[in-house]
């Protein structure tokens, strides 16, 4: 198990290490997302760099920005955000529009080069310098001890997530198992997220098994314990599901 993480680890950093943002080099299997590189970011042509993992697995910034919202929306209080697999910072962007202070997170450096290029097309760097924090670290690896700073950074009011899901692959089986998610299972990932604070949220495939995400749901928070899911669309095309726990995200309707 373990070897065969760090062979995964090292065939992704092999992959990642060529920044893809011209016609000329991107290669066949990634020419779908080419053609939408404006959803994915409208300012594309101001900068946006990629790496051949983060064409098929950034947020296309309208469901960021529909995520970020939102969830300031549920939880207008909230100063602190984590983006614990920040890759390509569609998602990091759209926080620090909307949050105080932005964690993100990645297990490659090349990644978060890419996460911080990215948002300065989008966000002064003055806000930077005052908001984000860009930690490489192996989340799920207990022994990482560069995530110790995670404690050390004051309270984290949500954990967000959008995790791998095995590349675009993930729907080649009609339903996709929770256990395929990387680098933790949904209800070891979850448990992980918990320990920093019980507002999480994760985007998940759209052919999720609803069954499994509400098992993990009772496994991890308890028999009452129930889970938001809403499904995000790009126009009428499924991209995703987004799956909140969370006393603050239940109650919103309240606001
Ligand atoms: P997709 O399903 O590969 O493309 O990615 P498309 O064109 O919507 O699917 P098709 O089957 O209809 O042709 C759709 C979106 O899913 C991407 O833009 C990402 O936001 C998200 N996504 C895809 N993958 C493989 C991942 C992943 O591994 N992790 C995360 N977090 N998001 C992903």
């Amino acid at each position: 198990m373990q070897e065969s993480h760090i062979e995964d680890t090292e065939l992704e950093a092999e992959l990642n290490t060529e920044i893809l943002n011209r016609a000329e080099v991107i290669p066949p299997e990634l020419k779908k997302y080419w053609k939408s590189r404006y959803k994915l970011f409208n300012r594309f042509d101001d900068g946006i760099q990629l790496t051949y993992e983060l064409w098929f697995s950034v947020t296309p910034e309208a469901l960021a920005i529909y995520t970020a919202k939102f969830i300031k929306h549920c939880y207008p209080e909230a100063h602190t955000i984590v983006d614990l697999f920040c890759g390509g910072g569609g998602n990091t962007i759209q926080f620090l529009k909307q949050f105080d202070k932005v964690i993100g997170i990645d297990n490659q450096q090349m990644h978060l080069d890419c996460t911080l290029n990215n948002a300065l097309v989008y966000v002064d760097s003055q806000v930077l310098t005052d908001k984000l924090t860009l930690l490489n670290g192996n989340w799920g690896d207990d022994k990482d001890e560069r995530l110790n700073v995670l404690n050390e950074s004051g309270k984290i009011d949500i954990m967000f997530g959008s995790p791998p899901w095995g590349g675009p692959d993930y729907t080649s089986s009609e339903v996709y198992d929770v256990d395929w998610l990387a680098p933790l299972p949904l209800a070891d990932l979850l448990k992980s997220m918990k320990k920093y604070s019980r507002n999480i949220v994760l985007f998940l495939p759209r052919n999720t098994n609803l069954k499994q995400i509400e098992k993990a749901t009772k496994k991890v928070f308890g028999k009452e314990s129930q889970v938001r899911i809403t499904r995000l669309y790009v126009g009428a095309s499924l991209k995703g599901l987004l799956c909140f726990w969370g006393d603050e995200f239940w109650n919103y309707t309240r606001k």
